[in-house]
């Protein structure tokens, strides 16, 4: 986490969590504003106090290869700046993926953010359909407007590819495309064979 973060803390005892809390929020929004973490240990909430060990944090070992490489402070710091630096970041999502972070255009549109959002559309949560035998359930969508959704939070919709680009460039305020794509193409097909292994 520290490589992802501003300021991380661990909190042992449940009577320090406000204060910790209330520090990294100071970290996050001091200086060049960032990511802090606290981390609170499960037994935290039952009021158990263990100031020996250290919480446990998920462990991505197991699900990716080896020659994933973990992000570093550095890495983290100049994908922000190529961001900054870019005159038409494109940012390429899922349909689902943008439903769950959609509300990031309402700060986008309020900073006036020349960002090109792409959502390849399959009208489905394909990972979770995919996963699914023949029944499948809460993993297929209606035929969203997405470009309407856009309008209304005061971006640019375009409801398809053609032509596109060019006029989305030219564009000032953060724009969605809809571009839609296939869910027939399986997404166990572009794995890592150590991933899907898991899977099987
Ligand atoms: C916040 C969050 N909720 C749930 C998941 C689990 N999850 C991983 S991929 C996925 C489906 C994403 O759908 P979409 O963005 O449309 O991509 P597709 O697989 O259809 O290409 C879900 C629900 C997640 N990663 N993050
Ligand atoms: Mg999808």
């Amino acid at each position: 986490m520290e490589a992802t973060t501003k300021y991380v803390s661990v909190v042992h005892e449940p009577n320090q969590a406000i204060q910790t809390v209330q520090l990294a929020l100071k970290h996050a929004t001091s200086g060049n504003n960032g990511p802090a973490a606290v981390v609170f240990h499960s037994g935290a909430i039952n009021g158990v106090v263990d100031t020996k060990n250290e919480p446990m944090i998920y462990h991505t070992k197991r699900y990716l290869v080896d020659q994933v490489t973990l992000s570093s402070k550095g890495s983290i710091s100049e994908v922000i700046h190529m961001l900054e630096e870019a005159e038409h970041p494109f940012i390429i999502v899922g349909d689902g993926g943008f439903f769950m972070t959609m509300n990031g255009l309402i700060s986008a549109v309020e900073l006036n953010l020349p960002i090109i959002v792409v959502i390849l559309n399959n009208a489905a949560l394909g990972w979770v359909k995919n996963a699914q035998s023949e029944t499948k359930i809460a993993s297929e969508f209606e035929d969203i407007q997405f470009a309407n959704i856009a309008e209304s939070m005061r971006c640019v919709g375009y409801k398809e590819l053609k032509d596109v680009f060019e006029k989305a460039m030219k564009v000032e305020r953060p724009v969605v495309i809809d571009v839609k794509t296939t869910d027939e193409e399986p997404y166990k097909k572009v794995m890592y064979p150590l991933a899907r292994s898991l899977e099987d």
